[in-house]
């Protein structure tokens, strides 16, 4: 019997926790988007450790959160390209249990980001018990590493320092492009909205519903917020729609019947590759 004690003894359950400060880091590094990439390019870049479907958890400790990273997707197979080439090795220095959800628009109705986000969040938690969530636009590459991708005590801003907007907040109650909630905190605030459709806005109410029931956000230093911005135009069927400005003033009257307490979408292909779990939606364009 003591064999096999010392067996069990030697496999997972003996590793220690991760340190709060992964040790691997690089801080500031290069990021190279003119280089043209393919998935198996990066495929042969991220290591032997990733598991179908994007899944990863480090080797030599056990990390306290299961972070799913949920992506709003769909035509920029270019952008993910470059994401995942850049994500992947940094995730991993940043020693987290992870797995990479794009969920894909279906067909050339007005695209719904924030509702993506609540399907990925959905659709995560019926494959594994993630306690965080971290949001993220495909075009959104950070700069330096020590910028962690895992929750907080408040929902997290993590992109304030984009190029796009000279490595500023362009407001101060910016919301957009790379977030991490908690579990319990996107509870919370009923999800996103699922009513924010085209360009705009959808941010700035999640921001909305953060203050009104949590009252506080973190964010990191600017120094390390960092962020490239991938070159883009305007997408098709992402028009700025100006209805959504004034959506901002109903967060407070629409947050509990409005959110994921709402949601309805229907799932048309679910395919794993090696980098990612691609879930292709159908998120009920109205007519
Ligand atoms: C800003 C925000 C973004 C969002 C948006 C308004 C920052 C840094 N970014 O980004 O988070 O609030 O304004 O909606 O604050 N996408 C596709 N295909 C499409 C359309 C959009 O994949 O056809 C996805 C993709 O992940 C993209 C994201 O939606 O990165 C946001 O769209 P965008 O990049 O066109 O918006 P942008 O850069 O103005
Ligand atoms: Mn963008």
């Amino acid at each position: 019997t003591s064999e096999v004690w010392v067996n069990k003894s030697a496999g997972e359950e003996s590793l220690g926790v991760c340190p709060e400060t992964p040790p691997n880091l690089l801080g500031p590094f290069q990021v190279e988007l003119e280089t043209v990439r393919t998935l198996e390019d990066v495929r042969k870049q991220v290591g032997p450790l990733l598991q179908v479907g994007g899944r990863y958890k480090p080797p030599d400790c056990i990390s306290k959160q299961k972070v799913a990273v949920i992506i709003p997707f769909r035509n920029r197979h270019e952008n993910l390209t470059h994401w995942l080439y850049y994500l992947h090795p940094f995730l991993q220095r940043q020693q987290l249990d992870y797995g990479v959800y794009v969920i894909n628009q279906d067909g050339d109705g007005t695209f719904n980001r924030a509702k993506l986000m609540n399907i990925g969040y959905a659709e995560a938690l019926k494959e594994d018990d993630y306690n965080c969530f971290l949001f993220s636009d495909v075009d959104l590459v950070p700069l330096d590493d020590r910028n962690l991708y895992r929750c907080f005590s408040n929902p997290r801003h993590l992109s304030v320092a984009v190029d796009k907007f000279d490595y500023k907040l362009p407001y101060e109650k910016i919301f957009g492009g790379v977030t991490a909630l908690t579990k319990e905190q996107f509870l919370t605030v009923n999800g996103f909205s699922n009513t924010f459709w085209g360009w705009g806005g959808e941010d700035d109410d999640l921001y909305n519903r953060v203050m009104l029931r949590i009252k506080a956000i973190s964010r990191p230093y600017a120094v390390i917020g960092r962020y490239k911005m991938i070159k883009h135009e305007r997408d098709p069927h992402n028009d700025q729609n100006l209805n959504n400005v004034k959506k901002l003033k109903e967060t407070t009257n629409t947050l509990d019947q409005d959110g994921l307490s709402s949601l309805n979408y229907t799932v048309i292909d679910i395919t794993k590759n090696m980098l990612f779990t691609f879930i292709t939606v159908d998120v009920h364009v109205p007519m």
